[in-house]
């Protein structure tokens, strides 16, 4: 086995990840059922893991221990990678003999690393800690092969532990459905169950609205997928005008991203191979495209900017600003477009900049038709309020600035999401500009994550 995509593929091969319709332990329906015992069976899966483990142990460790019983093998095979100790905690204490809850040569205040296998609500890593605990061990490190994204693992890093898991049944289901080995329909119904069996309760905090928002749109889904598992709603608006700078920020700041935002035209020293080198980054960082082309013609021509001249927008681009302003005409003459590869589209409904004409009569106006466009995910806006579903992408967010000298209005990132309800806020100037790009995203994510807009 070579990598960790293989890896999660395989665990659907032997059947440790089921998708379809199945009664859990508590009666509950569920879209999908993981059970990672069968891996036993398959000394290689165990071997890859064991690799997996070494490369995030910290060095501090000084005994290894698997929650019972699925997690011991792994222990087993993590400790002779690793040539650190193992220590068995029983499920039940000997009735007889020595009556030892913990198995193997330890001393009091060793550092412990903990290993599960699935974790859900966190409850069979609480059990083990308390008893390890009792015993004297430290825990210093937990590491678990899939977390379900049910709630545990916040639930653990409340109680200060340090946890981490090599994979998620978030990442799982993306890559399946990049790879076309899951439908919309699986996709959809396992973000759905996620978000309605989450663990945490906290009815004070503000809705886990990623997990709400489903579109049946497929870029729509890879985007939220995205922006669920990398923790941000940020799309970069890339206004550079060569290649090289535009390549180098995105270097820098593609893993803080779910998409980047290009203006094709403006760069000066454009070649195609430009859009080669662009697609190898953002699939490397897991990003998607949009160009903010704001097509504004008549149906015919509006295929013609889409698909041909030297940027051949549709072959690169997830996603393209359109305006309405044309009608419905050329917006279903996008829609009826029999192509290969298609962007998805987001119409232009309001501006942010100063005395702009996008008034409530026309957001109404293209709100009338635009919803019946499957092609459309969402819309740029400011304080229009969309259907469920719709995404809200906005730009003009800026932490330091209120407004530029050219009539650009700018609000910050809690106001965004807070009061114009925003799903993916646009930031331009305000990383690229920055003396320090990647520390200034920084300052972005924090203020969105405080937010909790992304749940657990
Ligand atoms: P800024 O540097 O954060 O101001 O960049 C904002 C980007 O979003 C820039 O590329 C604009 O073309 C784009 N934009 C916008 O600012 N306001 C709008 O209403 C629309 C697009 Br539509």
């Amino acid at each position: 086995m070579k990598n960790s995509a293989n890896f999660l593929k395989t665990l659907v091969d032997i059947e440790c990840v089921k998708f379809g319709d199945f009664t859990l332990k508590s009666g509950k329906q569920s879209p999908m059922y993981i059970d990672l015992r069968n891996i036993v069976s398959h000394p290689s899966m165990l071997t890859e893991l064991s690799y997996l483990f070494k490369d995030k142990i910290s060095n501090s460790i000084q005994r290894i221990c698997g929650v019972p019983y699925a997690a011991l093998p792994i222990a087993t095979v993590v400790s002779i990678q690793t040539g650190l100790p193992m220590i068995i905690k029983r499920k039940e204490v000997k009735k007889y003999g020595t009556k030892k809850i913990v198995e193997g040569e330890y001393n009091v205040g060793d550092k412990v690393l903990l290993i599960e296998d699935v974790i859900t609500s966190g409850e069979s890593l609480i059990e083990t800690i308390k008893e390890l605990e009792s015993e004297g061990l430290l825990i210093e490190q937990i590491i678990v092969v899939l977390d379900r994204e049910q709630g545990g693992v916040k639930r653990l890093i409340d109680k200060g532990y340090q946890v981490e898991s090599l994979f998620s049944i978030l990442s799982l289901v993306e890559l399946l459905f990049k790879e076309r080995k899951i439908d919309n329909v699986i996709y959809t119904n396992v973000l759905h169950f996620i978000q309605h069996n989450s663990i945490i309760d906290s009815p004070s905090k503000k809705p886990k609205k990623y997990l709400q928002k489903t579109h049946s749109n497929e870029t729509a889904q890879r985007l939220l997928g995205i922006a669920y598992r990398k923790k941000s709603n940020l799309i970069a608006s890339i206004d550079l005008i060569t290649t090289k700078d535009i390549i180098g920020l995105l270097n820098e700041i593609g893993n803080d991203i779910c998409a980047a935002k290009l203006h094709i035209d403006i760069i000066s020293d454009f070649t195609p191979s430009f859009i080669d080198e662009l697609l190898i980054i953002a699939k490397r960082f897991d990003f998607l495209l949009i160009e903010d082309r704001k097509f504004a013609d008549i149906g015919n021509t509006q295929l013609l900017q889409l698909s041909k001249g030297m940027y051949a927008i549709s072959s690169w681009a997830d996603m393209v600003t359109i305006h309405l302003i044309a009608g419905e005409s050329a917006l279903k003459a996008i829609q009826d477009w029999d192509s290969e590869k298609k962007p998805a589209l987001i119409p232009v409904i309001e501006m942010s900049s100063s005395g702009a004409l996008t008034d409530q009569d026309y957001i109404e106006k293209c709100k009338k038709f635009m919803y019946n466009y499957t092609d459309v995910i969402g819309v740029v806006c400011q304080t229009a309020e969309l259907n469920e579903g719709f995404l809200k992408f906005t730009p003009g967010v800026n932490l330091e600035s209120k407004n530029d000298d050219k009539g650009q209005n700018y609000n910050s990132p809690k106001y965004a999401i807070e009061e114009l309800h925003s799903d993916f806020l646009i930031i331009g100037r305000g990383i690229y500009s920055a003396n320090d790009p990647k520390n200034e995203i920084g300052k972005y994510l924090l203020a969105i994550r405080e937010l909790d807009f992304f749940g657990a």
